[in-house]
């Protein structure tokens, strides 16, 4: 048997994790995975990489466990022994976690925490050293302070979800610092795919483009539509994940394209692609309104540029191309310009399950 190098993602059924997974993959990874026990499937980012592991060549195995239950937390760490571990489990919507703040910060802080504590002991059980990222998020920056936003400006939460991530972000620095561990926060920007959760703004607007233009949707309602985001493509940013843990000492690091724009100018630019405007579709809808919004973020990625060698590769305009044209695949419908799908799209059920 060769001898691979383990990772185990917590989250791997979501976007991230699923880019992550195949990621590692293509690197000879043995990946590991933690999944939700839920009453119907929710496995279909990952369908198109799952391996029955009956098969002596099985390289992605996934286990039963949730970030709120330390006890599977550390079996699962007994189990599989990795070598990497990557923490991207998350009730991960801001505006969600308004409605469900003790479940989000249950989850996002006290989980982190859970198994930040986990790996401490399984390290000196075993006198290995494990490695560690957390995801942590631009969400943190919250009011502005400072522009563009970088590792040194100081966090001002806005959300549930921010607070919590702020901890999880000081929880890891305070490992890293107190028990020597290699452990590294990634403060991400908004990143988006085809595969990004239909409720969040970039993919609910292209989902209804593809219903507009294949006559299943009239309407669509949104909320402010005045604040900045620094936009990337997901698949660009779960290679600085990895490259993270790659370096020799381990740190914090931003990781962001250096532009931003408005939720409007999306809309602009994704209406404009299959030539309708924005302004004859969309209306208000205060329930999507946040108690506190997050008005500007754009991030400085020079850091990480520098130590780690990351930059993006997809610019905001191909990015919302590459998100309406998987969308319009959905539905069988041709793209405008009849280029090839540069992300074929994951939907669920079943209207397109092909994932790249
Ligand atoms: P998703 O919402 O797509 O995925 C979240 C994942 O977490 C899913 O696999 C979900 O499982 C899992 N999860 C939720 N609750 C729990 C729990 N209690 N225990 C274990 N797993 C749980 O998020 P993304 O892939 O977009 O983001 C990945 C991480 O990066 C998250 O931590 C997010 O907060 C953070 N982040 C994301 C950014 C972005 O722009 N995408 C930017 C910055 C940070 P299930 O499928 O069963 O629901
Ligand atoms: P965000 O992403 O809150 O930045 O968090 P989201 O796409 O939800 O919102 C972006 C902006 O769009 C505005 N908006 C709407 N948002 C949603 N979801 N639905 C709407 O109908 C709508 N109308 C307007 C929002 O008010 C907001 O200003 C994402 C998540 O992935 C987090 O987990 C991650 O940490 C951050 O990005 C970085």
């Amino acid at each position: 048997m060769e001898n691979r190098t383990k990772a185990l993602i917590t989250g791997i059924t979501g976007q991230d994790g699923s880019y992550l997974a195949e990621l590692l993959l293509s690197k000879g990874y043995e990946v590991h995975g933690i999944i939700r026990r839920t009453s119907t499937f929710n496995t279909d980012r990952i369908d198109h990489i799952y391996q029955d592991p009956h098969q002596p060549d099985a390289q992605l195995f996934l286990h039963y466990g949730d970030l709120t239950d330390g006890t599977t937390l550390r079996r699962i760490l007994e189990e599989v022994q990795p070598d990497e571990v990557y923490n991207l489990g998350a009730q991960s919507h801001v505006r969600v976690s308004f409605d469900a703040p003790e479940f989000t910060v249950d989850t996002v802080a006290m989980g982190t925490l859970r198994l930040l504590e986990a790996i401490r002991d399984y390290q000196n059980y075993h006198d290995t050293q494990v490695k560690y990222y957390q995801a942590g998020s631009s969400e943190m920056f919250g009011k502005v302070v400072e522009v563009p936003q970088k590792e040194t400006t100081p966090f001002y939460p806005r959300s549930p979800y921010a607070c919590a991530k702020v901890y999880a972000h000081w929880q890891t620095v305070n490992h890293r610092e107190s028990y020597n561990m290699f452990a590294c926060n990634g403060i991400l920007f908004n990143h988006e795919s085809p595969r990004r959760g239909e409720t969040f703004v970039t993919r609910k607007i292209t989902r209804a483009i593809a219903r507009i233009v294949a006559g299943k949707q009239k309407e669509l309602f949104l909320g402010n539509l005045d604040s900045k985001r620094d936009w990337g493509y997901a698949k660009d940013y779960v290679v600085a994940m990895w490259l993270m843990l790659q370096q020799e000492k381990p740190d914090d690091y931003v990781i962001a394209t250096g532009e931003t724009h408005s939720v409007k100018e999306f809309l602009e630019l994704a209406f404009n692609y299959v030539n309708l405007k924005w302004e004859d579709y969309v209306r208000f809808d205060e329930r999507y309104l946040r108690p506190a919004e997050v008005d500007l973020l754009i991030g400085d990625p020079t850091k990480s540029k520098e130590k780690l060698g990351w930059k993006p590769s997809v610019t905001f305009p191909e990015l919302v191309a590459l998100m309406v044209d998987a969308d319009l695949e959905a539905f069988g419908l041709n793209t405008q310009t009849g280029k090839p799908v540069k992300d074929q799209a994951y939907i669920r059920h079943g209207v397109l399950h092909n994932v790249n």
